[in-house]
């Protein structure tokens, strides 16, 4: 895939609103912006009470954290905060890859508790426009560009790309403050940052200077996001959960899980919406989208799809879709999960980790092959407590290239043949090469 093609596959993906997205897949980047000025204050109690809404600045310089956003007023490397050369501003680095600032690292802050970090960056741009802004945070954050709160999310989590979505911040012609605060309670302590688009934008943690291009991300995640859906009730926990056919269980065995991983059942809407479920409480077979590409994504799914608001616990989530291939090909399918997964391609178990973690994005890497023509890939993420989400796809361009992934358009509505080859929607898409 080219790169021209890349940034308008990009701007598609954040320019149509899911509901009219031209793609069943997400292409969402992790690679956040990579230099910051970052400054630290410690003793600042909860990070989701005291941490996040006392204005430490104030308390240490006078100016208030509203003043120090409006970029006349920002801080540059060597400005003292605590007057501790170890907290005061300086210039970092995020880790390779996707960028995340790790306050904890060594050449950072170190591992603390209860402290409360600041990054701080001069976006300058060629002239009035509207972005969108994504951070990630460990663990609450709030955020002022140009002396105006634009976020605050006094929460308690770990920190990953593309947690929370800023949308349509306005930014002036010429130089602009972008503040970030980030309090840490316990355990890790991080910042991440990502503006869309970034065409005509430069950034700087000098304030004399406009500082450099902000650049097209290099490395890209492709979500999976749209699934023929079907949740229910798992008790006895998700390691457990994982191991058991709950697909058997939930229709009194007239149906398995590899049933349904080959197709029965489910690969037309009039069976499907049949689907014979003796467990009362469990819903499906339901197409639906993800609309949400952070932590507990599968819970967001789950409300939006099926009205199941509040937090469900001991819950599992199957997931099915159709990737169409136009040749034989190996490749890695990248998985995240909260809590434990287990994959199906073409009826074949090909991924079983029964784990108990949290998610925000890709974690394990599993090796398959796919036959030219239609793929049958089923998901299973089982919930315990606390979050629940799910991500499959690809980190790789290459091995999505020419790949038609898509629950909605290739499922339920064409005339299935007797081997249950979607002959009609791969013949047409064979006519249109
Ligand atoms: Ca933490
Ligand atoms: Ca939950
Ligand atoms: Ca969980």
């Amino acid at each position: 895939m080219s790169k021209l093609f890349l940034s308008i596959l990009l701007c598609a993906a954040v320019t149509f609103p899911a509901t009219h997205m031209a793609f069943a897949v997400r292409i969402v980047t992790t690679e956040g912006i990579e230099t910051w000025l970052v400054a630290a204050v410690p003793n600042t109690g909860a990070a989701n009470a005291q941490g996040i809404n006392t204005d430490w600045i104030k308390r240490n310089i006078g100016i208030s954290e509203e003043e120090l956003s409006k970029p006349e007023n920002g801080p540059k490397a060597g400005d003292k905060l605590t007057g501790d050369p170890n907290f005061d501003w300086k210039v970092v680095k995020g880790r390779a890859g996707d960028h995340l600032i790790d306050f904890q690292r060594a050449d950072i802050f170190g591992p603390h508790d209860n402290i409360t970090a600041y990054m701080y960056l001069y976006i300058t741009s060629d002239k009035d426009r509207k972005v969108d802004i994504w951070v990630g945070s460990d663990d609450s954050i709030k955020v002022w560009v140009n002396g105006k709160v634009i976020h605050n999310n006094p929460v308690l989590r770990g920190a990953g790309p593309n947690q929370d979505l800023i949308k349509g911040v306005h930014l002036k012609q010429g130089k602009n403050g972008l503040l970030i605060k980030i309090c840490e309670q316990g355990g890790g302590w991080a910042g991440w940052c990502r503006i869309e688009p970034v065409e005509g934008l430069k950034a700087s943690t000098d304030p004399q200077r406009a500082g450099n291009p902000i650049p097209l991300p290099k490395t890209v995640n492709i979500y999976f996001n749209d699934f023929l859906n079907l949740i229910g009730p798992s008790p006895g926990g998700a390691i457990a959960a994982v191991g058991r056919d709950l697909i058997s269980e939930w229709t009194n065995r007239k149906y398995t899980e590899e049933d349904v991983a080959n197709g029965k059942g489910i690969e037309n809407k009039w069976e499907w919406e049949r689907f014979p479920l003796a467990e009362h409480e469990a819903e499906g077979w339901k197409l639906g989208k993800f609309t949400n590409f952070g932590g507990n994504n599968v819970q967001k799914l789950a409300e939006e799809v099926f009205g199941r608001v509040g937090d469900l616990n001991n819950y599992t989530w199957y997931g099915y879709t159709i990737i169409i291939s136009p040749d034989r090909r190996n490749v890695d399918l990248r998985v995240g999960s909260d809590d434990s997964v287990k994959i199906w391609l073409n009826g074949k178990v090909v991924h079983d980790n029964p784990v108990l973690r949290g998610s925000s994005g890709f974690q394990d890497t599993v090796p398959i092959t796919l036959k030219p023509g239609v793929n049958r890939l089923m998901v299973k993420v089982c919930e315990q407590g606390g979050g629940w989400s799910a991500f499959i796809g690809f980190d790789n361009e290459r091995d999505f290239q020419g790949l038609k992934v898509d629950a909605s358009e290739t499922l339920g509505f064409q005339a299935v043949d007797p081997t249950g080859k979607l002959r009609t929607t791969w013949g047409s898409l064979k006519g249109m090469r």
